[in-house]
């Protein structure tokens, strides 16, 4: 948040709320500003096992993000990947379908080792963040385990079976976060919250990214106790001119009974947030926003290089000094 001078204020701690993508993006955008005083709440619904190791797709692609190693085309995974080990467990006749990198599968079983000695998927997540030279903190939002479950109609499917061996393919008429219930948030994440002078919920799919972290008990009281201090919290819209800019959650908006908009988007965090950034794109819909009760800033919300990214989360910042 550059002010007359150019020169950019001092900020506390700001919280990101964050699936992958869409996530990571704004993410590296914030990071551009506020380094280590991002902290980034991941979430760990996707998560998986895989030829026995721990996979954290979403956490995995904010760290590479912020990492400056992630591959902008693939949108998952390292830069420069090779896919030798994975090739070779397919000619050995294991179902290959979730495609590890030969680069990526350092990062599982340096975790998978450390989880099975008994750490826990936070402190694993802050030795990932330093051996990779990470400033921001990236917290899984619990450490107990929550699995997204989709209802389909090829029946319930894991969320990565869903989402990558079926492409997204079948049509979903209910999402559960298997686990959630008996989970918390992590005292690092509620800690996190309870200092961060603002809240940002990411571009994401409020379905299955934002979903499982605002599904754990306590979480949106915790949210709720910082509003009612001032704290502004603010969401980016995942949908523009009615799409989804990456993954399924325009059809999964429309398939659980909602419509595929950011007045949807805005339908679904009213009670949650102070503004929603909408698109230029969208500027149509503002009027309808705010008859919500919730504030529409419009801005270009397309983060397509480090520029815009860096401007999205420069804007984000400012709309929230605005508010406090
Ligand atoms: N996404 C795919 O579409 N195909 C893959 O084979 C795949 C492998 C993969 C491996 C590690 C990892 O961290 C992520 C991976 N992803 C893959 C991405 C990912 O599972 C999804 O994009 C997210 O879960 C959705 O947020």
């Amino acid at each position: 948040m550059d002010g007359p001078s150019g020169h950019a204020p001092t900020h506390d701690r700001v919280v990101l709320l964050a699936g992958g993508v869409g996530g990571a993006k704004l993410a590296h955008g914030l990071a551009a500003h506020l380094g280590e005083r991002l902290t980034v709440v991941v979430n760990t619904g996707d998560d998986l096992e895989r030829h026995g190791l721990a996979i954290w797709p979403d956490h995995d692609t904010v760290l590479y993000t912020l990492a400056g190693l992630d591959d902008r085309d693939r949108g998952w995974g390292l830069r420069d990947e090779t896919w030798t080990a994975i090739d070779q467990l397919e000619r050995l006749g294991e179902d290959a379908w979730f495609r590890l990198g030969d680069r990526d599968i350092a990062t599982h079983l340096l975790r998978t080792e450390r989880l099975a000695r008994g750490d826990r998927p936070t402190d694993v997540a802050v030795a990932l963040r330093h051996a990779f030279g990470v400033r921001p903190t990236i917290l899984p939002m619990t450490d107990s385990p929550v699995r997204t479950e989709v209802d389909t109609d090829e029946g319930t499917l894991d969320f990565q079976d869903y989402f990558v061996r079926r492409r997204q393919e079948p049509e979903v008429s209910g999402v559960r976060f298997r686990g959630v219930d008996a989970a918390r948030p992590t005292a690092a994440v509620l800690a996190a919250v309870a200092d961060a002078i603002a809240i940002v919920v990411a571009p994401s799919n409020p379905i299955v990214s934002i979903g499982p972290i605002l599904a754990l008990p306590g979480m949106t009281d915790a949210i709720a106790a910082r509003r009612a201090q001032g704290v502004p919290v603010v969401a980016v819209s995942p949908i523009v001119g009615g799409r989804a800019l990456k993954g399924p959650a325009d059809r999964m908006l429309v398939s659980l009974g909602g419509e595929s908009s950011a007045v949807e988007i805005a339908r679904r965090y009213a009670s949650l947030v102070d503004v929603l950034v909408i698109d230029t794109a969208d500027a149509a819909l503002a009027r309808e926003i705010e008859a919500l009760g919730i504030e529409a800033a419009v801005r270009d919300t397309i983060m397509t290089d480090d520029d815009t990214r860096a401007a999205l989360g420069r804007d984000v910042l400012a709309i929230a000094e605005g508010r406090r």
